[in-house]
């Protein structure tokens, strides 16, 4: 059985698009849907309506677990659920940011643990639906050794969701690629309050981009030796800006529903990176405060 670990908009999402017999949630204690089955209606890419039924599985049955519960929720969740998980049994991670996949794999090395980044969209509007917004790609890619030799099985069995599928040896470069447009991007919409397309008519989004691109450059070069210039991360946050202009972005719609945000993972991320590196990073350092000034359950 596929177990999703995250019954949120992306966990639905693949449970959704994956053969119903195959598929299982694989609840958590503490979850108010503990033990429940889950019921909603999916809108595919086309507009139809399905409506989808899940079962809570048990762990023991799990062949590949897909973990799609929020950054800051995803090394407690795997806490509870491990022992009980088979040993051989591949781990896909899907977190927005860094740093939850690492603390994942530091955890369980011996595992077969595999991180995704995905740009599929997907969102929740009522807690019964989820619509799928816009087609994307995933990539996948190993965090442990052993996660290396069943990056094409869990290819196999994800691509009979119909979705396109890479896989990628060095997934932290793809999770970079993403977290450097999450970094630009998330927490001024959060704290301006607006949708991503409005950040172009920003003065506080236009006084602080081009410095945090240059933290951010000078991070990415001492940490994955990639040499990528500030301008050309500035451009690649434009682009995602204007392709998403009317998107909520996930920490605003977080801030919104007075959920924690991920800005540990995303800008909070990189002040820690910083500090190890003896890198100042004054504008993430900001935005970490002012989102977590807004969201008072964030770490
Ligand atoms: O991934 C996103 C998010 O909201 O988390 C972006 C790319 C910013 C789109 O809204």
């Amino acid at each position: 059985m596929i177990g999703i670990l995250g019954a949120g908009a992306l966990g639905r999402l693949w449970a959704a698009l994956l053969p119903a017999d195959q598929v299982g949630y694989l609840s958590r204690p503490e979850a108010s849907l503990s033990g429940q089955d889950v019921d909603y209606i999916f809108e595919s890419i086309s507009g139809e309506e399905h409506p989808i039924h899940l079962s809570p599985i048990t762990p023991e049955t799990i062949s590949v677990l897909l973990v799609t519960t929020k950054a800051g929720d995803t090394l407690t969740a795997l806490q509870h659920r491990m022992p009980a998980i088979p040993l051989r049994t591949p781990i896909v991670l899907f977190q927005n940011g860094l740093g939850s996949q690492q603390s994942v794999a530091e955890a369980w090395p011996d595992r077969p643990i595999l991180a995704a980044s995905t740009t599929e969209g997907a969102n929740r509007p009522t807690p019964e639906r989820v619509i799928h917004a816009g087609l994307g790609k995933t990539w996948l890619g190993p965090m442990t050794p052993s996660g290396r030799q069943c990056v094409e099985d869990v290819l196999r069995v994800l691509k009979q969701t119909g979705l396109e599928l890479h896989a990628e040896e060095n997934i932290l470069t793809r999770l970079w690629d993403k977290l450097i447009v999450n970094a630009g991007i998330n927490p001024f919409t959060a704290i301006l309050d607006c949708p991503n397309g409005d950040l172009l008519e920003s003065a506080f989004f236009q006084k602080h981009i081009g410095a945090l691109c240059r933290e951010m450059a000078l991070l990415v070069a001492a940490e994955t030796d990639r040499d990528l210039s500030p301008e050309d991360l500035q451009e690649r946050i434009r682009d995602v800006v204007i392709r998403t202009a009317r998107n909520t972005s996930s920490m605003r719609a977080d801030v919104l529903r007075g959920k924690p945000t991920e800005i540990d993972f995303i800008n909070g991320y990189l002040v820690g990176l910083g500090k190890k590196l003896g890198i100042p990073t004054p504008v993430n350092q900001l935005l970490t405060e002012q989102v977590k000034q807004l969201s008072p359950h964030s770490e």
